[in-house]
């Protein structure tokens, strides 16, 4: 600490305790100095609005660096830096960086406080608003810093914006020194480090040595009519409706009957296997930070209730009477200011960016489930994979085994969003959600993840989902939303071994009337493309995986060399 200082040289250092009184001094100082905007009082009490630097609205993957001891290590998933040379790099922009501005200590856990899976941090910047959404997103203060004194380790990150020049910005990660180094932007997953830093690139990494899981993915329990409860984790690309499926609203006739869906999180998940064998998974998150773009009381009634009071909004739009807006909100109002401050107008764009974000409590969400306190964390039954794919993929098919499942979400596929700097709509391979996201080698995560099967073990069953299927008109084939639970009921079939399937190359479908469809309109195409299997395209499919396993070259497990070289040869015979 006393180091940080020295370098970077701030007028003053403050130790956040985490309380109210702390917080309600940052944001008059941030309404003061224009960081934040206060929005209506009466519709939106507590709740501000930020808006960041135009050319600092996403993340930035190309700036984004994992710095292992060997470049091997960190794969060709990552961009990698020598470590001596990131420090060098980091610590001349970091010189002096301060001056002038207050230096932030924040403590965090992430996960419930008392929970063994849980890990702490302490984060240091000189942004008042990355301490604030810190507060939200976090177990922020006093509690996390008694933890951290007892345990003795924890993940050290250093942030400052710098000057949010695009030209002096890095994200680096030392996963060896359980160090983040972020410069130069305020924004998001490269400013909140406790986040996408900390609860994936550097947990992942931890997690492999410990035996244990941190996944890009929602924790949702869904209770059935009978009152029991199943936990889903489900990995899906930024920007393709985690938010939504965590904080599902059940279809009319579900609702009758009795089901209910419980959110646990939205983005991360860490897991790791109990002593029944079955894997117990926590969200080491305590707020969401959601795209708002999109989000209404039609796709999301439990975000857009959340969302009322007490939240941060980052780069929406503004109506006359001062509420946050976005395209999507269906609210019936239009916005006057966009979200770079300028009077809206349709012709320039739209008024919320497409990356804009809400920034609130978990425990502000209606649907908000009691076990996400739970330090022992809940049983997974399934684990879900799923991308953005206009072609080709199914609605829904199961994996055969562990080892297929590891396939499956090894080859998983998605069209990129506007989460991430960069060409939207351009289809890549995101294994497991987790390509922006893995610590280290792929190779050496797939191998990892393979690990987990064995004698004692009580895997969840693995399932891969495509919400995003279009017919030959360009439109979304399935309704998706609530009507996902349709699917999700029938993956919980399967997994109590009630459910039907048909056995194909892939994996196993279902039939269209294996899936609970009353109410729901699918035209002969939609059936034909939902629940079908195009032989020739998934046998080029396979061509690709294939191709895309070798990149990886020597340290690729052979059992996904085996099990992609099967799938292929039974789709060509
Ligand atoms: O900017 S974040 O990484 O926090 C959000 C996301 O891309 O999932
Ligand atoms: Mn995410």
């Amino acid at each position: 600490m006393a180091q940080v200082a020295a370098l970077t040289q701030p007028d003053k250092i403050q130790w956040c305790d985490g309380s109210d009184a702390e917080n309600q001094a940052l944001i008059a100082q941030m309404l003061a100095d224009g960081t934040l905007e206060r929005l209506n009082e009466q519709t939106h009490p507590g709740s501000y609005l930020h808006r960041s630097h135009p050319d600092d609205v996403a993340r930035v993957e190309h700036l984004t660096f994992v710095c292992t001891n060997e470049r091997e290590d960190a794969g060709p998933n990552n961009h990698w830096m020598a470590p001596r040379e990131a420090h060098a790099k980091m610590d001349a922009l970091f010189e002096g960086c301060m001056r002038g501005r207050t230096m932030y200590v924040i403590p965090y856990c992430m996960g419930p406080i008392e929970s063994k899976l849980a890990r702490c941090g302490v984060e240091i910047t000189d942004s008042a608003y990355v301490v604030a959404n810190m507060r939200l997103m976090t177990r922020m203060g006093t509690p996390a810093l008694e933890r951290i004194e007892r345990e003795g380790t924890f993940v050290r990150g250093l942030h400052s914006i710098g000057e949010l020049d695009p030209e002096r910005r890095f994200i680096m990660h030392f996963p060896d020194e359980l160090t983040i180094k972020s410069f130069g932007s305020g924004y998001g997953g490269n400013a909140l480090l406790g986040k996408k830093c900390h609860a994936l690139r550097i947990a992942s990494h931890q997690a492999r040595s410990e035996g244990w899981l941190a996944e890009h993915m929602l924790i949702v329990g869904i209770e059935n009519p009978q009152g029991e409860t199943h936990y889903l984790a489900a990995a899906f690309p930024s920007a393709c409706g985690k938010t939504n499926l965590a904080m599902l609203i059940p279809p009319e006739g579900y609702r009758q009957a009795g089901w209910k869906v419980w959110t646990v999180g939205d983005d991360i998940c860490w897991m790791r296997p109990g002593a029944d064998g079955r894997l117990y998974a926590i969200n080491p998150e305590a707020g969401y930070f959601g795209v708002a773009p999109g989000t209404s009381t039609k796709s999301n009634p439990n975000a857009l209730a959340s969302i009322q009071t007490n939240t941060i909004f980052t780069n929406v739009g503004v109506t006359a009477d001062n509420q946050p807006w976005w395209e999507g909100l269906d609210d019936g109002q239009t916005p006057v200011t966009d979200w770079r401050g300028n009077a809206f107008d349709a012709a320039k764009g739209p008024a919320a960016h497409p990356n804009s974000r809400f920034t609130v409590s978990a425990k502000q969400c209606p649907s908000y489930s009691a076990q996400a306190e739970n330090p022992a964390g809940v049983p997974i039954s399934a684990i879900v994979f799923g991308g953005r794919r206009a072609s080709l993929v199914p609605l829904v098919f199961e994996a055969r085994d562990w080892t297929h499942g590891v396939l499956v979400g090894a080859a998983m596929g998605s069209e990129t969003t506007a989460a991430a700097t960069g060409a939207v709509g351009v289809m890549r391979r995101d294994p497991m959600a987790m390509k922006p996201f893995c610590g280290y080698n792929f190779a050496d995560y797939f191998a990892h993840w393979l690990s987990f099967d064995g004698a004692e073990a009580k895997l969840p069953k693995v399932f891969h989902v495509n919400w995003f299927r279009k017919g030959d008109d360009g439109k979304f084939l399935w309704p998706g939303f609530g009507d996902n639970l349709r699917v999700i009921e029938w993956m919980i079939g399967r997994v109590k071994g009630e459910a039907g399937a048909t056995e194909t190359p892939i994996g196993r479908l279902p039939k269209a009337g294996d899936l609970n469809l009353d109410g729901v309109n699918l035209n002969d195409e939609a059936q034909a493309k939902l629940f079908g299997f195009d032989h020739a395209g998934w046998s080029a499919e396979f061509d690709s995986i294939g191709e895309y396993l070798r990149e990886y070259g020597p340290r690729m497990p052979q059992a996904l060399h085996d099990e992609q070289q099967r799938i292929a040869a039974a789709l060509k015979g």
